[in-house]
């Protein structure tokens, strides 16, 4: 990775140096000035580190970790479309190893337990890799996975993959038919009833299992079955009368219809399918910008006959590689050469999030409005800008276009998160063609007011997308599959309205509403995409801030009191992803971490808590946990795919969020007054 440097050694703090000489610090310990001194020279030091990862083109981009079964896919999908490249193979299987806990198991996020899909997805692609099943890492892996119930146990996902090698029936997994494509946008379980990640999952799909390919696997898995005489044991039938017998039951006939499908209509079903997935390859030839849709795209029309080297399989597999990430001073595992090359998978890349975040950041951290480098941030978000009609069309057909993506390249699916937090980065910029910036905020607003969702919050990427039922197939049982209004997102949506004017708006009014309808008894909002309640309260507070509801009120005072009951002893804030299995016992505890102690701050300097003693002793463990280079170490995962079954690890929040709480810190509050307020 290149990094421009330019601009590092002068970033010009304006505000900090200002705000220097205004303290109103109440430290008992440490002198006021001297306290200032060290929290300013963190700043900088924080400050000159992001700015020297910025690439030149303007954006930031941070790897984004989540888990080995990313790794493991890319492995079985060379495997089952026979494009295995011995480096490849070697680097990926070397990553795997590396992240192998020492009982045999495979977590899905830092510390966390080991998962058994994701076991048996990692155990395989070593073993196609060349790992001997008796060398003692995959013997303890094997004998975990039988421990834990064997392949029969294991998500859809997983059965899927190993069905495609004969390795589970698919007789035994859960039906979608392509025929659903038919179904009408007012029909229960049509496709736009899913959450935009899982439709773009669920086509392809359709696809594979009604052509049920099996390739011959190049070894038996006895070894992860109990029984490896009876591997496919029926699941057990729940009552008729309840929901989950219903679906069982509707899953059963759909596997008679998968014998009795008319040829015709069949066929038509799976040439819609087709249609449907390759005009939403994106032009970077990735589906959507994640992961799992493009692997069973690719797969999907594979098996339709579209060969390796027509354009459209062939720019997917090179989105593929794009997604990979290459470290020469890897980690290795034990068994492999020091200095072996590791590959890791990103299931998908934050560029428009990264670098909104970023420019943030610097902006509250004091770096002058019309610095190059914020500029040059400008521009390039400004050229992101999604001007054409996406999947959320079918949805608001006469809505104009407007948002952002989370991606480099994936127009057909902008996200209001990306879109508000460009919105709130791009009015910390001095662009020398404010017109322009005008026009694209008041686009972005249009499209915004546009997919608010009835009950006044916003979704993440669709209008009302609340139905329940697609939660309810047995299919499903892997993540959230739809995507209705959360708490962080509706907060950065009404923070950024408040910002540009429109708090007195009744859309923004029933945003607030809905926000503060949505607050827990305990004071404090779960966090959808970030992890988890110390997210979701590091999101409200400052929008409700914004948009001028008084500290004094009632939720503000329940919020600071949450947290700073749950701060941790060292004056950090952590929340460990088990706050989504048993909130009880995990809501806001676990070790302090930069990003999370970073958005309690947020909090809590938004609620007016600056010379508090928690707000103290918050930046005190900032500070002192600072490397030298001016970064944060962060294994901790503190991003949200789905709660607890996909945790992320963004690379660049331990640096964007320390500065913001910081900068804020500095400047005595959230820096953008409430215009309108
Ligand atoms: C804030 C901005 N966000 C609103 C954007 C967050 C992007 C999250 C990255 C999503 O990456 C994914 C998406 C889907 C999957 C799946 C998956 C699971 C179930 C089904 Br059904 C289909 C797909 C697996 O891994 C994923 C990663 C932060």
């Amino acid at each position: 990775m290149t990094a421009t440097t330019e601009g590092s050694t002068e970033s010009g703090l304006a505000r900090v140096t200002t705000a220097n000489n205004t303290s109103t610090s109440t430290s008992a310990a440490v002198p006021a000035q001297e306290w200032e001194d060290s929290v300013v020279r963190t700043v900088e030091r924080a400050t000159d580190h992001l700015l020297s990862l910025q690439e030149p083109a303007g954006w930031w981009k941070g790897d984004l970790e989540t888990n080995v079964s990313m790794e493991a896919e890319d492995l079985l999908l060379r495997q089952f479309l026979g494009i295995q490249d011995p480096e490849v193979t070697a680097a990926t299987a070397s990553h795997i190893r590396s992240r192998q806990e020492t009982d045999g198991t495979w977590p899905t996020f830092y510390g966390g337990p080991g998962e058994l899909s994701t076991t048996i997805e990692a155990y395989v692609a070593l073993r196609l890799a060349g790992d001997d099943p008796d060398a003692p890492h995959m013997a303890r892996a094997s004998a975990w996975v039988r421990e834990q119930g064997g392949i029969a146990a294991a998500r859809v996902f997983t059965r899927i993959w190993l069905a495609l090698f004969g390795w589970w029936k698919w007789d035994d997994l859960p039906d979608l038919p392509p025929e659903m494509l038919f179904l009408p946008k007012w029909f229960p379980l049509n496709i736009y009833d899913f959450g935009c990640w899982a439709r773009q999952t669920i086509v392809p799909l359709t696809i594979v299992s009604a052509k049920r390919p099996v390739r011959p696997a190049p070894f038996a898995l006895d070894e992860l079955h109990t029984d490896p005489r009876r591997p496919n044991p029926p699941r057990p039938l729940a009552p008729a009368a309840s929901w989950d017998g219903v679906f069982q039951r509707l899953d059963k006939a759909l596997h008679r219809y998968h014998k009795l499908a008319p040829r015709g209509l069949r066929r038509a079903a799976m040439r819609s399918a087709a249609r449907w997935i390759i005009e939403r390859q994106e032009n970077d030839g990735s589906w959507g910008g994640i992961q799992p849709p493009a692997v069973y795209s690719l797969i999907a029309l594979h098996l339709l006959g579209y060969g390796l080297d027509h354009p459209v399989l062939r720019s997917g597999l090179a989105s593929l590689d794009r997604f990979a990430v290459w470290h020469d001073d890897g980690l290795p595992a034990s068994d492999d050469p020091p200095g072996a090359p590791t590959r890791m998978i990103e299931a998908c890349q934050s560029p428009v999030w990264d670098t909104c975040l970023a420019t943030i950041a610097l902006a509250d951290a004091g770096v002058p409005a019309d610095h190059p480098q914020l500029v040059q941030a400008a521009e390039w978000m400004l050229a992101e800008q999604i001007d054409r009609p996406g999947d959320w069309s079918v949805q608001r057909p006469h809505l104009a276009s407007g948002g952002w993506a989370f991606e480099f390249e994936n127009d057909n699916y902008p996200d209001i998160d990306d879109t508000a937090e460009v919105v709130l980065a791009l009015r910390r910029v001095k662009h020398p063609d404010p017109q322009r910036v005008e026009a694209a905020v008041r686009r972005a607003v249009g499209w915004l007011f546009g997919v608010q969702s009835r009950g006044g919050g916003w979704g993440a990427f669709d209008v009302d997308n609340t139905s329940r039922l697609p939660n309810r197939l047995p299919f499903c049982d892997f993540g959230e599959v739809i995507d209705p209004p959360s708490a962080d997102v509706t907060a950065h949506v009404v923070e950024m309205l408040a910002g540009v004017g429109h708090t007195h708006d009744p859309r923004t009014r029933r945003g607030i509403a809905w926000l503060l309808a949505e607050q827990e008894p305990c004071g404090a909002w779960f966090g959808r995409w970030g992890t988890n309640y110390v997210y979701g309260t590091g999101s409200v507070l400052p929008a409700l801030a914004a948009a001028g509801i008084p500290r004094s009120h009632p939720a503000v005072r329940r919020a600071v009191r949450w947290l700073e009951g749950v701060q941790n002893d060292d004056g950090g804030w952590g929340e460990d992803q088990r706050s989504y299995q048993d909130k009880e016992q995990w809501a806001g505890r676990g070790a302090s971490t930069a990003s999370q102690t970073a958005w309690a701050l947020m909090a809590l300097l938004a609620a007016g808590e600056r010379d508090g003693e928690a707000v103290r002793r918050g930046v005190r463990w900032l500070a002192a946990t600072q490397r030298e280079d001016g970064s944060w170490d962060e294994p901790y995962f503190t991003g949200t795919g789905f709660p607890w079954d996909f945790s992320i690890n963004y690379h660049l929040y331990r640096q964007v969020f320390p500065l913001t709480a910081l900068g804020r810190y500095l400047g005595g509050g959230p820096a953008v007054a409430p215009v309108g307020a």
